[in-house]
């Protein structure tokens, strides 16, 4: 199965936790085995060759074609005096669809995050800082949503990365969600800001994903270092 299929197909609980079961008695606990109990006088063993390949199939682990890192700025520990990023933590590396849903069921989405957290998730040894050599020459596209809005779309943003969805997937550093008083942003980070077509291409593909129908901006992080706030939209999409 290709891994954009596994994605797409393991979006509830219920398939995630089959995925990611590592129960090693799956079959203990619960109304199932009730169901399970053998009839009197019901051969027991049945086909061992397919309980071995059934459960093979659980267990497989479908590797991603990246690894990708969750970071997290804890709005508590930054500081006004503190140099900007030196309270970005990396939080859990994954590189397989069961990893990724087993950490991704068990923190918190946008909407339960505290006022300033910023939570990012990038390709492994890709730092979320301006610095970082391969953020260096890139740019972001942001979407904005209302306050407590972005659980979704921060999804599918992550399902697109780490199921290389985008065409010009190889420019993407990563992306990172910005819970804030009166909103939430999604921006998503890209490596040669210089590259127009790719630019341009990632941001009309990720709009189409999000189904996101406002006008989006690409701000080039060369631009926001030199003038701040001031930095002005590069690309629409
Ligand atoms: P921000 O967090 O990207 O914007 O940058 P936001 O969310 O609009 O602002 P906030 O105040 O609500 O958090 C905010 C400021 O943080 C920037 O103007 C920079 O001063 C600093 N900053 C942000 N980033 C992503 C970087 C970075 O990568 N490197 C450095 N040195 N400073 C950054």
């Amino acid at each position: 199965m290709a891994v954009e299929e596994v994605l797409n197909s393991a979006t509830t609980e219920e398939e995630t936790n089959a995925i990611t079961n590592t129960n090693p008695n799956p079959r203990s606990g619960g109304a199932a085995d009730e169901e399970d109990e053998p009839e009197e006088g019901e051969i027991l063993g049945g086909d061992e060759d397919s309980r071995q390949s059934t459960a093979a199939v659980v267990h497989q682990p479908h590797p991603l074609e990246h690894s990708w890192t969750f970071w997290f700025d804890n709005p508590s520990a930054k500081s006004k005096q503190a140099a900007w990023g030196s309270s970005i933590r990396p939080i859990y590396t994954f590189s397989t669809v069961e990893e990724f849903w087993s950490i991704y069921n068990n923190i918190h989405h946008p909407s339960k995050l505290t006022v300033g957290a910023d939570f990012h998730c990038f390709k492994y040894k890709i730092e979320p800082k301006w610095e970082d050599p391969i953020c260096a020459n890139g740019g972001k596209w942001t979407t904005i949503f209302q306050k407590g809005k972005s659980d979704t779309s921060w999804l599918y943003t992550l399902l697109a990365l780490i199921g290389e969805q985008f065409d010009n997937g190889d420019e993407i550093c990563g992306a990172v969600v910005n819970v804030r008083a009166r909103q939430d942003k999604i921006a998503l980070w890209t490596k040669n800001a210089s590259n127009e077509a790719a630019q341009l291409s990632i941001g009309k593909q990720w709009k189409e994903l999000l189904d996101y129908n406002e006008t989006i901006g690409f701000i080039i992080h060369e631009d926001a270092k030199k003038l701040d706030r001031g930095a002005k939209d590069r690309y629409k999409a």
